[in-house]
């Protein structure tokens, strides 16, 4: 009897909730309408079909999408001169079926880059005509495939560290700084109306910040186009600040570019080293005391969650216009990276839709945010 009624009481709790994310009546796509593109990305089980709930929230909430893994080149091209598009291709039509702005993610990237990119036969370096060769061949035939239908491409990801040095990948050391416009230039020249995006994480860092900005004036002034900076947000309880993540967009809009926050989630577990940022080579230990909700969030910890969020949604809509994009890194917490990382093993509770499809109550905050506006 008891237990009946606990049930019921959570079956009631449940739809209150429901009912008071679409209390406006709106959905966050519709009320956000105007204001920026509100998109997500996707994983294989929502591209394939499979994963029926998730795709019913994204057709609802969101209208513009990114692919999480499949377009990357250690999948588009496994060896050279061998393209496999079948995974990207069901991608775009999900895409362009609902209407979506369809962003590509993402041509140049140190990481879940195939090896064979850079060696040569005997497993050396390739010369720097090898590798221009190699990375023109790949941004040519990808952005090609895609020409018209994709609205938007990272072209370059992570490529400078917090202390604006340009990251030590293989890219750097055959190139030089001079892989990313070229790589910009391959793209504008395989499609010249797609809009063509660096993106990173941990822009906030001074440092960073002030190396991409560099970058966008020493493009510009190359007369290379670059639309947008991709902002990762893969933020945490306890930092960046607001001001932080706000200086960045203004310094970046300063520069001539919109702003994409990409990657966005925000984890509420404790984070085992300040600003660990998204580079998938750090991992700390498991200690159950980083693992601290496995049972669920207790209602202060949930109410400063939302609160966080509500704030980065608040900066967000100060700068329609300027901020044209905001791309959630998932659709429900089961579904986040951030559950394997940089602690692997734990429950964490980063996205706006919970384990069970549900919207948060940050959504219905979100949409009166927007509506206010
Ligand atoms: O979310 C992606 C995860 O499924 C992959 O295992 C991981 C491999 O590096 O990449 C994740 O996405 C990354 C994105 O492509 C670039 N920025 C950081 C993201 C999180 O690592």
């Amino acid at each position: 009897m008891k237990n009946k009624k606990i049930l019921l009481f959570t079956l009631l709790l449940l739809s209150c909730n429901t009912l008071f994310s679409q209390s406006s009546g709106k959905t966050l796509k519709d009320a956000l309408k105007g204001k920026f593109y509100i998109g997500t990305a996707l994983n294989l089980g929502q591209i394939s079909g499979k994963d029926v709930a998730d795709i019913d929230v994204i057709k609802q909430n969101f209208n513009a999408i990114v692919a999480e893994n499949c377009m990357k080149s250690m999948y588009l091209q496994p060896k050279e001169g061998e393209f496999d598009f079948a995974d990207a291709d069901k991608f775009v039509t999900f895409g362009e079926q609902n209407g979506m702005w369809i962003t590509g993610h993402c041509l140049i990237w140190h990481s879940q880059l195939p090896r064979w990119f850079f060696i040569d036969e005997n497993g050396n370096n390739v010369s720097p005509e090898t590798l221009k060769a190699r990375m023109k061949s790949h941004i040519s035939t990808v952005v090609g495939q895609y020409k018209g239908r994709i609205k938007g491409w990272d072209v370059v990801n992570e490529a400078i560290m917090e202390d604006g040095s340009y990251r030590k990948s293989k890219f750097y050391e055959i190139l030089g700084e001079e892989f990313i416009p070229l790589a910009f230039q391959y793209a504008q020249e395989a499609d010249p109306n797609v809009e063509l995006y660096y993106n990173d994480y941990n822009e906030w860092y001074p440092g960073k910040r002030a190396t991409v900005v560099r970058l966008i004036k020493t493009l510009k002034e190359r007369g290379i186009r670059i639309d947008a900076i991709g902002m990762q947000g893969h933020v945490g309880m306890d930092g960046p600040s607001m001001e932080e993540y706000e200086q960045t967009i203004l310094d970046y809009t300063r520069a001539g570019v919109k702003v994409m926050v990409t990657e966005f989630d925000l984890s509420i577990l404790p984070a085992p080293r300040q600003g660990v940022g998204a580079d998938i080579s750090t991992n700390f230990a498991y200690q159950k005391e980083l693992n601290p909700y496995t049972e669920g969030v207790p209602d202060s910890a949930s109410t400063a969650w939302t609160n966080r969020m509500s704030d980065f949604f608040k900066l967000f809509l100060k700068y329609p216009g300027k901020v044209s994009r905001v791309t959630m890194w998932g659709v429900t917490d089961g579904g986040s990276w951030k559950n394997g990382f940089p602690v692997r093993g734990r429950t964490d509770y980063p996205l706006l839709f919970d384990r069970k499809y549900q919207a948060k109550p940050v959504v219905a905050e979100i949409i009166r945010l927007a509506e206010k506006k």
